[in-house]
């Protein structure tokens, strides 16, 4: 069974869990339609509206692991209370969460990793916990810009290709091996 846990902003809220996978982004990069690709069909909440999104959603995936679609970065509207309550949360997820976790950080393949995507890479380098860069949105360019972009990905990231999974969400290219990945590191 595949299904919604609950919502939370706080460690004592956060459901129990041993293995887990955090989708991270920035606001709009594909988090939800990502979650939605991978495990069901309107499991995670894919709207504008930013209330339900402003916490981070749990799901169970079959009582083998949890999923938790964190609320997007970077989004400009924000005032400094909610930037505030943003990373409170997040320290409060990467320095309590006791279970074994992946990050998966997705990027829009088409754009340059924003200032605050570096500033969360550099956050989960410093964690030391381990993570996977995902480009999304793959759809939207020739082969060759695909090329191209990862290759500049590479260079700005200082990865190598094999750290960098390329896929569209919409388009469901590429979830599967995405899938199969999480789960050989976060089952194993
Ligand atoms: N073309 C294209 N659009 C996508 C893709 N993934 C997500 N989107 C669109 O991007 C928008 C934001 O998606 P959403 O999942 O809500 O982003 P979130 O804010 O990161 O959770 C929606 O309009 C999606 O349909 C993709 O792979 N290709
Ligand atoms: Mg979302």
């Amino acid at each position: 069974v595949i299904n919604f846990i609950k919502g939370a902003k706080k460690y004592s809220d956060f459901p129990s869990s041993s293995n887990e996978v955090i989708f991270i982004g920035k606001s709009n990069v594909g988090k939800s339609t990502l979650i939605n690709a991978l495990y069901k069909n309107n499991l995670a909440y894919t709207g504008k509206t930013p209330g339900k999104t402003r916490m981070l959603n749990f799901f169970n995936i079959n009582d083998s692991y949890t999923i938790c679609d964190a609320p997007g970065y970077g989004f400009a509207k924000r005032n400094d209370n909610e930037l505030i309550e943003y990373g409170n949360m997040m320290e409060d997820y990467f320095n309590l969460r006791g279970a074994h976790c992946l990050s998966i950080l997705i990027l829009d393949i088409r754009h340059d990793p924003s200032n605050d995507d570096l500033e969360m890479i550099d956050y989960l380098n410093n964690t030391q916990k381990p993570y996977l860069i995902v480009l999304n949105k793959s759809d939207k360019l020739s082969n060759n810009q695909k090329a191209n972009q990862v290759f500049k990905f590479m260079k700005i990231l200082e990865l190598t290709k094999d750290q960098i999974i390329t896929i569209s969400a919409f388009k469901k290219i590429g979830t599967k091996e995405l899938r199969e990945t999480i789960e050989k590191y976060i089952l194993k």
